[in-house]
């Protein structure tokens, strides 16, 4: 056994190159030429392998170093006690400086100019894995015009000179190798580029300087400037290639927006959760879903609202997201209709008042809801198709009368809303109804509602009487067909035959699904319900 320390090999030109992933950590077993960390320049990214196999003991390197040859990466304890050899002259991941002269290797004839494939160093058959610039694009010396990859580095292909492009030599997926041509340039002049030398060293060059001025390039629009590109190591590239995941549609959350493995993984889960789209899947036209068609949505926005003011970020609570999940499929599958109506409560209510002062001794409440519970079932019984589900789909599809009244009631909670249910509403008086709602609702509040508890509804009621407002519109509680939505009463002057008479009137909101119900369905439904509020006697009809 013997400690051989793993150093950066020759990386040609670049100087403080930046540490952005560190690929193993100490007790990882590595063979030769697995890479261990990912060092990038403004122009490439590159993975540096080791010389040696055996087990990390130290790392000596850390995200954010800047790194030069010869510099310490990590300690290995390797099984060859012969002392280690120096330094891998030039990694397989990185090409060796190009002479000055390829940079003119260009060939130029009558003004156009085909630009070449500098000396990359060792590698050969390196993939075009992106076009920066098309024809029509103005370009300057050094700009980048591909990026070629090999498994381990990528680079950027610079212009040995400043021009026009006519036409690409290349395509995506081509293999390159010194001397391939990538392009043809229209040049002020036929005669050849002045040299440029930082041009050479291909991408993994020092950043080049600008070779002409700005001023004498006329204002152009690369296809993509490479500032623009996104930032990511080869194997994420790689990666992300493979999954077919569109890396400029990702955010990076490494270092200076650089996308991780870890960013693509979360892109694709988020693809398959429906929380995302890539930009073809949101420009695709519709597919058609049961010979009608899909939901052809825009993406959502995203909107980095941080840039506007101060802003705190909260996970929804669970409750929230699966409530939230089931009113989206039901408000999206659903054809729903809403109809409003009023009931005149006023002898109602004084019953309830009444009942309330006899009963308070027995601390029974009458609540508004226990009432409307016991009418709904008077209503349902009358209007059969309300107290039903859909069952199946297109021909298949079954309408399931259900011959027993279950009702839910949505209960606000600190965590979201809760649909705990009364069940056989029918065979139960007012006082006990709610009874029943008011354990059930502090079980809400407390979290503790059992499944059974929230199963079984036939129809649902929401009641914002005790908090405000005329009208809304309830979602239906899927696989129920019919919900009723309750507001605050309020008095109104109603006309008898003779004079105004203030009457108290509790606004109603039936939801329906009109693949069961039709309009004049619910009108009648919301009638009879009026009927019975205002007597209540008409229950026991
Ligand atoms: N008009 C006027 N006042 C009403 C009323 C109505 N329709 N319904 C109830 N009230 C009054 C009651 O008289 C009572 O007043 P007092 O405190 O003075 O006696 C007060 O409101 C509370 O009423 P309540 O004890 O009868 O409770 P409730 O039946 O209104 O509510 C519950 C119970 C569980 C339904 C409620 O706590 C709740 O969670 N409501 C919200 C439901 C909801 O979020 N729906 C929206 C779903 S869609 O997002």
């Amino acid at each position: 056994m013997a400690l051989v320390e793993v150093k950066v090999p020759d990386i040609g030109d670049f100087k403080d190159v930046a540490i952005i992933e560190v690929l193993v950590k100490v007790g990882d077993t590595i063979r030769v030429e697995q890479s261990l960390i990912t060092v990038e320049s403004d122009k490439a990214s590159m993975e540096i392998p080791s010389s040696h196999a055996g087990v990390v003991k130290a790392l000596k390197v850390g995200l954010g170093d800047k790194l030069n040859i010869g510099d310490l990466v990590l300690v290995l304890e390797s099984s060859v006690a012969a002392p280690a050899p120096a330094p891998t002259p030039v990694a397989a991941a990185v090409p060796a400086p190009v002479p000055a002269s390829v940079a003119a290797a260009a060939s130029v004839a009558s003004g156009s100019v085909t630009v070449l494939v500098p000396d990359i160093g060792d590698f050969k058959d390196v993939a075009v894995i992106e076009l920066l610039v098309k024809p029509g694009d103005t370009i300057a010396v050094d700009q980048s015009l591909i990026t070629v990859e090999s498994d381990k580095a990528s680079m950027e292909i610079p212009s040995s000179h400043a021009g026009v492009v006519q036409s690409l030599r290349v395509k995506l997926g081509d293999s390159l190798n010194i001397g391939s041509a990538v392009l043809e340039l229209a040049v002020a002049s036929a005669a050849p580029a002045p040299v440029v030398a930082a041009a050479a060293p291909a991408a993994l060059a020092a950043p080049a300087p600008v070779a002409a001025p700005a001023a004498a390039v006329p204002a152009h629009e690369p296809t993509r400037s490479a500032a623009s590109l996104p930032h990511a190591s080869p194997s994420v590239r790689k990666f992300a290639r493979e999954l077919g995941v569109p890396l400029d549609e990702l955010k990076g959350s490494g270092p200076k927006g650089r996308i991780t493995q870890d960013d693509v993984a979360g892109f694709i889960k988020s693809v398959m959760a429906g929380g995302a789209q890539t930009k073809a899947q949101a420009a695709k036209p519709p597919a058609a879903v049961g010979g009608g068609a899909g939901l052809n949505l825009l993406a959502w926005p995203q909107v980095d609202f941080a840039k506007f003011g101060a802003v705190e970020r909260k996970t929804l609570p669970r409750i929230k997201k699966i409530s939230g999940a089931n009113l989206h499929r039901n408000w999206v599958v659903i054809p729903h209709v809403t109809n409003h109506d009023e009931a005149d409560i006023t002898e109602l209510e004084a019953f309830r008042v009444l009942m309330n002062k006899e009963h308070e001794k027995a601390g029974t409440k009458f609540t508004m809801l226990a009432f409307l519970i016991k009418a709904s079932v008077a209503a349902l019984k009358k209007f059969p198709e309300f107290n039903a589900s859909l069952d199946g789909q297109g021909d298949e599809a079954q309408l399931v009368l259900k011959k027993y009244f279950h009702i839910g009631f949505a209960a606000d909670t600190p965590n979201g809303l809760m649909v705990p249910v009364i069940k056989d509403a029918d065979q139960k008086g007012v006082a006990q109804i709610a009874k029943e709602m008011s354990d059930l609702a502090a079980k809400a509040r407390d979290g503790k509602l059992s499944p059974a508890e929230m199963s079984g509804g036939c129809f649902s009621i929401s009641s914002l009487g005790g908090i405000g407002g005329t009208y809304f519109t309830p979602i239906i509680n899927a696989p129920e067909v019919a919900i009723l939505g309750v507001c605050k009463s309020f008095m109104k002057p109603v006309w008898n035959g003779s004079v105004f008479e203030p009457r108290l009137t509790l606004p109603l909101s039936l939801s329906w699904d009109h693949r069961v119900i039709d309009g004049a369905s619910a009108a009648r439904f919301n009638a009879y319900l009026g009927a019975i509020l205002a007597d209540f006697r008409r229950v026991l009809l």
